[in-house]
């Protein structure tokens, strides 16, 4: 699993106690990518590695979600690579389903909150309609639902060599539009808000990905997608 931080250590532990529950019976790791947050979440994360399989990346600078995703996936070692938030809006209990629908054969299983099943819980209506507009922008170009989702588990063959840009927020978006698949499947889960700590979601990040759509149609169009 590949958890991006940047100030998140007050729902780091919370979010390592729920994993180790859901995923009792599997084998695991954690590779927490964190950018120097200012609040110690580094640190947070190099305690709990002494009870549970915790990694931290410690990156110096606070570069991006995208790129922090990436990093972490050439420091993880398993054949199935999970992408979750740190601040408990992905729930930990989701990520077994994710597993399995790899185990189950998919190349990519998205986590989706626009599937039958799926939710968003304590939305105000703006952030409904930039969430939804933004799906409704990526799925003219990929056939899932939540197209921006950043909850999702991949099979490490579909990415292997294959170039991911590191721009922006929405890693989720750049695997389902350029990993190696012949199987996709949405899973549902409900999103909840965070309860702690703050946004990093703001313009500069709606911006980065009208720039990735544009990026995913050209090479579209040049046929360099799989
Ligand atoms: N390493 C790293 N992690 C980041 C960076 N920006 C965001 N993150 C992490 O990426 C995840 C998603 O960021 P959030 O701020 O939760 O974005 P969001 O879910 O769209 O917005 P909220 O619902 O308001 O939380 C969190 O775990 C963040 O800590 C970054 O520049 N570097
Ligand atoms: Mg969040």
């Amino acid at each position: 699993m590949i958890v991006p931080t940047y100030n998140e250590a007050g729902s780091l532990p919370p979010l390592v106690e729920r994993l180790a529950g859901a995923m009792a019976g599997h084998t695991w790791e954690l590779v927490v990518v964190d950018d120097g947050s200012p609040d110690g979440t580094a640190d947070v994360a190099a305690r709990l590695s002494a009870k549970h399989p915790v990694w931290v990346v410690r990156r110096a600078g606070k570069a991006g979600l995208a790129s922090a995703v990436i990093a972490g996936f050439n420091e993880s070692r398993g054949d199935i690579l999970v992408v979750m938030d740190a601040d408990l809006s992905h729930p930990p209990e989701t990520v077994p389903a994710l597993v399995k629908a790899i185990d189950d054969g998919a190349d990519l299983a998205v986590g989706s909150r626009y599937v039958k099943g799926g939710a968003t819980m304590d939305w105000p209506l703006r952030r409904r309609v930039v969430s939804r507009v933004a799906c409704l922008i990526g799925n003219v170009l990929v056939p899932v639902r939540d197209a921006t989702s950043g909850f999702f588990a991949v099979r490490r063959t579909a990415i292997d060599g294959v170039r991911l840009n590191a721009i922006g927020f929405k890693i989720g978006f750049e695997v389902i539009a350029r990993a190696r698949t012949k199987t996709v499947v949405e899973v549902p889960y409900t999103f909840r808000d965070r309860e702690l700590g703050a946004s990093k979601f703001g313009r500069r990040e709606v911006v980065q990905y009208l720039q990735q759509v544009g990026m995913v149609t050209r090479d579209k169009a040049l046929g360099r997608l799989h």
